[in-house]
C-alpha cells in the first residue's frame, strides 16, 4: 500500500499528468502552511490502487447476479433496485446514515472541530467522504482556508442573483447561480481543449472546489437580498466553512448558530446514491456535464416538496398548527390536526422515507442538539408532541411503509430558533449541505472512468410482452 502510493505520488508529480495539471495542483497547494498532505495529493495516492481493484473485481465478479427486479418495483420508483455505486455513505433502513462507516455520532466525535466546539466541520467531513481517511487538525484547517481563498463569485453570477425577483423561489435562484458559474469550469475548458480522460479527475476537482468555496456566498447573497438588506459581509480566511455561513448570513454573533450550521451541514451531507438529488447529479455528471451544470440539476430536484423542500412544508405545517390550535399543544389536539392533515389527501412533511424503517438519526442528532440548547423553545416542544402522536396516526392511516420522522422533521425549528425564521430559504440550506456529499462521488466518477448512466426502460406494452413470455 505504502509503495504504491509514493508510486502514485511520484506519478502525480511526473509523467502521468501535464503541464496544466501541474498548475492546478501547484495553485491548490500554494494556500497551504502546513507539509502535511493536501486533500488533493490525499486523494492522487489513494484512487489509483482503488481505481486497480475495481478492474480486477468487475473482471472476476462481473457476470455475479447481485438482485432481481420485480415489475413492481419498475413502476414504483425503482425502490430498492441495486445498479448503483456510491463510495462515501451507505443507508441501513434501521441504522440510518453512515459515512465510510462511521455513524453520525461517530463523526461527531471523531471528526476534527474549530477551537473550543463540540460539533464536527463539515469540511473534514468532505475529505472523509473523498478519501475514507479522517483528516487532521492541520489538514482541515488548511482545507478550511483554501475554500475562504477560492469563495469570490464572479461579477456576471453575483449580478445574476441581483437581478432575481425576491418573489423566486429561493432555490430556483440558487440553481440558477450555480448553473451560471460554468463559466468558470476548468473541467469544460479542458475537454473542449481535448485533455485526455486520465486527468478528468484533476479538473473535476478543482471544479469541485471551487464551487463547494462559493456556496456559502452564493446562499448569503440569496437570503440577504430576498429577507434582508441585501448586504452580506466577506469571507474570512481564518473561520471554518460553517462559521463563515453564519456571519454571512448574519448570524455570526451567535456561537449556538455557528454551532448548529457546522452539525447541520454534515448531516445534511450524503444520503447515499440513490435520492433523488444524489443520483441527479451523479446522473447529469456521467454526460461529462461539468461539476456546477451537476450540482445545479441535482439541486433542481432537491427542490420538490417530497425531497428537500420538506423542510420548508414542514415550518410552515408546524406554524399553521400551532396557529390553528392558539398555542393549545395536547397530544389529542395534534392528533386531531394530523387527521385533518391525512384526510385531505396530503402528506405529513417531515415524516415517512423511501428507505429508512426508524427514526432518522439525523433527526435523533438535531433532538439532541435542541435538548442541549433550546429545551424550552415552544416549537420545539410542539416538534416533541408530534413525534410522540404521530407514528401512531401514520400506522393507523396504514400507507406509509415508515411512520418515523426523517431529517426535514426538526430542521426549520432549530433555525428559527436563532431568528432564521424564513422557511423558503431553508431548501438552499440543505443545498449547500448537499453537495459536500455528491461532489466527492463526482470527482471518484472521473477518477474511475465511470461511464454515461443508461437504465433500460420499456412501454407498458412491452413489459405486458415480456411478462407474457416469462410466464411461458
Ligand atoms: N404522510 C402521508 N402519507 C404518506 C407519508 C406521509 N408522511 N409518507 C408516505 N405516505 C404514503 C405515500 O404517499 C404513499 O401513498 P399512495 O399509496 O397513495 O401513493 C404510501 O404512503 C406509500 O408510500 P411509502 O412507500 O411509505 O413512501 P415512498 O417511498 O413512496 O415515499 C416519501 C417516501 C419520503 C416521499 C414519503 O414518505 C413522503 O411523501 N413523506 C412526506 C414528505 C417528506 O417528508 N419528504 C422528505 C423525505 C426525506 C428527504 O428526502 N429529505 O430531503
Amino acid at each position: 500500500m505504502a509503495s504504491l502510493r509514493t508510486a502514485s505520488s511520484r506519478a502525480l508529480r511526473s509523467s502521468q499528468f501535464s503541464r496544466s495539471s501541474h498548475k492546478l495542483i501547484y495553485n491548490s497547494l500554494r494556500c497551504y502552511s502546513t507539509n502535511e498532505k493536501t486533500l488533493k495529493e490525499t486523494f492522487a495516492e489513494i484512487y489509483p490502487e482503488k481505481a486497480e481493484f475495481i478492474k480486477k473485481f468487475k473482471k472476476e465478479h462481473g457476470k455475479t447476479v447481485i438482485g432481481d427486479v420485480l415489475l413492481e418495483q419498475a413502476y414504483g420508483g425503482m425502490r430498492g433496485i441495486k445498479g448503483l455505486v456510491w463510495e462515501g455513505s451507505v443507508l441501513d433502513p434501521l441504522d440510518g446514515i453512515r459515512f465510510r462507516g462511521k455513524s453520525i455520532p461517530e463523526v461527531q466525535k471523531e471528526l476534527p472541530k474549530a477551537p473550543g466546539s463540540t460539533e464536527p466541520l463539515p469540511e473534514a467531513l468532505f475529505w472523509l467522504l473523498l478519501t475514507g481517511e479522517v483528516p487532521t487538525e492541520a489538514q482541515t484547517k488548511a482545507f478550511s482556508a483554501e475554500l475562504a481563498a477560492r469563495s469570490e463569485l464572479p461579477k456576471h453570477v453575483a449580478e445574476l442573483i441581483d437581478s432575481c425577483p425576491s418573489y423566486l423561489h429561493p432555490m430556483a435562484q440558487f440553481s440558477m447561480a450555480v448553473t451560471a458559474l460554468e463559466s468558470e469550469s476548468e473541467f469544460a475548458k479542458a475537454y473542449a481543449k481535448g485533455v485526455s480522460k486520465k486527468e478528468y479527475w484533476t479538473y473535476t476537482y478543482e471544479d469541485s472546489i471551487n464551487l463547494l468555496a462559493k456556496l456559502p456566498t452564493i446562499a448569503s447573497k440569496i437570503y440577504r437580498n430576498v429577507f434582508k438588506d441585501g448586504k452580506v459581509s466577506p469571507v474570512s480566511k481564518d473561520l471554518d466553512y460553517g462559521a463563515n455561513l453564519a456571519t454571512m448570513l448574519g448570524f455570526g454573533e451567535n456561537k449556538e448558530f455557528i454551532e448548529l450550521m457546522r452539525l447541520y451541514l454534515t448531516i445534511h451531507s450524503d444520503h447515499e446514491g440513490g435520492n433523488v438529488s444524489a443520483h441527479t447529479t451523479h446522473l447529469v455528471g456521467s454526460a461529462l456535464s461539468s461539476p456546477y451544470l451537476s450540482l445545479a440539476a441535482g439541486l433542481n430536484g432537491l427542490a420538490g416538496p417530497l425531497h428537500g423542500r420538506a423542510n420548508q412544508e414542514v415550518l410552515e405545517w408546524l406554524e399553521k398548527l400551532d396557529e390553528e390550535l392558539h398555542g393549545n399543544i395536547t397530544k389529542e389536539s395534534i392528533e386531531k390536526y394530523l387527521w385533518e392533515t391525512l384526510n385531505s389527501g396530503r402528506v405529513v412533511p417531515g415524516y415517512g422515507h423511501a428507505v429508512l424503517r426508524k427514526t432518522d438519526p439525523r433527526y435523533t442528532a438535531q433532538r439532541e442538539f435542541a435538548l442541549k440548547h433550546l429545551p424550552d423553545d415552544h416549537l420545539f416542544k410542539v416538534v416533541s408532541t408530534v413525534y410522540e402522536v404521530a407514528p401512531g396516526v401514520l400506522t393507523k392511516h396504514g400507507k406509509t411503509k415508515n411512520p418515523w420522522p426523517n431529517v426535514d422533521s426538526h430542521s426549520g425549528v432549530l433555525l428559527k430558533h436563532y431568528g432564521l425564521t424564513e422557511a423558503p430559504f431553508y431548501t438552499v440550506l440543505f443545498g449547500v449541505a448537499r453537495a459536500f456529499g455528491v461532489l466527492p462521488q463526482l470527482i471518484i466518477d472521473r477518477a474511475y472512468g465511470m461511464p454515461i448512466e443508461r437504465p433500460k426502460s420499456f412501454s407498458t406494452e412491452k413489459y405486458v410482452e415480456l411478462v407474457k413470455s416469462l410466464k411461458k
